[in-house]
């Protein structure tokens, strides 16, 4: 363990900020090099300002820090990425070859590459929906999954690159703000509660999506990669699920703690998206192969998110502080 050298891309991000903290837990701050398109301080670790768009300053990287994985997070969200369609696929598609070929040439050990339940649309069934079936996401961020999961399989199965990957759903957590994403709401609520502000909720108060917490989002990172590599049957992207719920259900249990909390309904672009996406999804295939399990319910999650943004908002700790 002490003779990885993990390089992540998009260290700054909702969560390549908590990944990359948890891998310098594990494996120790010399092993660990963040990096990202911004300058960005605070990280226990190495940091380098990388655009992977550069093919010459990712194998600059590798070669300086003698790098064997790559966590490869930078990416344009789903919400944001229709802003800007063409610059999305290319942001998300470019940089996934550019890190896929470096590592095939450099005989890197192992890749880490996130996909999402973006990669459904309109023709998948809504509730637990299947790991295999017709793919037609809604957004350029989900079509962009769809084939960085065909691409990672090809360099698998043509390179024997080890590439590993989870579909997740929404991330909820405390340490930073999520950054152009439809599920954002469900972070974006919180700050809301604490600060006793109403919320403007985009999405409808039953559109109900599957949700992870950040905790549960890290440990099954961790634990697919260190999964022995025989246990990994899929080398597309494993179906990955905390729980499910509506605006209406999170704003119930929200409301355990501030009782007057208010929520005003104003759906906009998001909620069509939203509209694609399923309600839950079938994680089986993660739970057979390398023992996925949740650990976090709705309630568990309130009271984390509105415990630790108390304590930041109190103590005037910035969100990307870890
Ligand atoms: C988004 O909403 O775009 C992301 C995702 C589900 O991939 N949080």
């Amino acid at each position: 363990m002490e003779n990885e050298k993990i390089l992540i891309t998009g260290a700054g991000g909702q969560l390549g900020r908590v990944l990359t903290q948890a891998l310098i837990d594990n494996y120790g701050p010399q092993s660990v090099i963040a990096s990202d398109i911004l300058p960005i301080s605070n990280f226990d670790c190495p940091f380098e300002i990388l655009d992977a768009h550069n093919v010459a300053d990712i194998n600059k990287i590798i070669h300086q820090y003698k790098i064997t994985q790559i966590y490869h997070l930078a990416a344009i969200l789903s919400a944001k990425g229709e802003n800007n369609p063409l610059a999305t696929w290319d942001i998300n598609i470019t940089t996934l070859f550019n890190v896929l070929e470096c590592a095939k040439d450099s005989n890197l050990k192992k890749l880490f590459f996130p996909s999402s339940i973006a990669v459904y649309g309109t023709a998948a069934p809504k509730i637990n929906t299947p790991q295999h079936v017709f793919l037609n996401p809604s957004t350029v961020y989900g079509m962009s999954k769809v084939a960085g999961e065909q691409w990672i399989q090809y360099y698998y199965s043509k390179y024997g690159l080890d590439i590993r990957s989870l579909r997740y759903p929404g991330i909820i957590g405390h340490q930073t703000m999520p950054g152009g994403g439809t599920t954002d709401y469900a972070v974006d609520i919180y700050h809301s509660a604490v600060k006793n502000k109403t919320f403007v909720c985009y999405i409808k108060e039953d559109t109900v999506l599957p949700m992870i917490y950040i905790d549960d989002a890290i440990r099954a990172t961790l634990e697919l990669m260190e999964a022995p590599k025989e246990n990994i049957k899929l080398r597309s992207s494993y179906n990955l699920q905390g729980l499910s719920f509506a605006p209406k259900e999170i704003v119930e249990s929200i409301r355990q703690h501030y009782p007057h909390f208010e929520v005003v309904y104003q759906p906009d672009f998001r909620q069509s998206i939203a509209d694609t996406w399923p309600q839950s999804v079938d994680d089986s295939e993660a739970r057979q192969d390398w023992g996925w399990r949740p650990h976090f319910s709705l309630d568990d999650i309130s009271v984390e998110m509105i415990t630790q943004l108390c304590y930041r908002y109190e103590l005037n700790i910035p969100l990307t502080q870890l």
